[in-house]
């Protein structure tokens, strides 16, 4: 607990820390261009899926238009759209990584 020092912070601090975070699913966006080969690696680097679940998420990406690679509380999500979206754009690819609040 964090920054206790009277009883109408206490209170605060409680209610605040009880509450659960919002969660955020990441989500990977289709495309004409990127390989999918890429995609799945970075399904892999990313988002701790075996070679079977991430080809079984880029082919759903590819067919329905997006998919989700997990969810996380909004820091970890905003770090793997950023590290994602850089990932691809230092291999020239257009891979877009997005996030979304549930
Ligand atoms: N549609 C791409 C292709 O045909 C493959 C792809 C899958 C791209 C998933 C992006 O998020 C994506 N090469």
């Amino acid at each position: 607990m964090s920054n206790v020092g009277s009883i109408e912070e206490l209170e605060e601090s409680l209610e605040t820390e009880l509450r659960p975070p919002s969660m955020y699913q990441v989500v990977l966006n289709n495309d004409d261009y990127t390989p999918m080969d890429f995609v799945v690696d970075v399904l892999q680097l990313f988002f701790d899926k075996n070679t079977e679940q991430a080809t079984e998420i880029m082919l759903a990406i590819h067919h329905k238009g997006k998919g989700i690679c997990g969810v996380y509380t909004f820091d970890v999500a905003e770090t793997k759209v950023m590290q994602v979206n850089q990932f691809s754009r230092e291999n020239e690819h257009p891979l877009l990584c997005t996030l979304e609040k549930i």
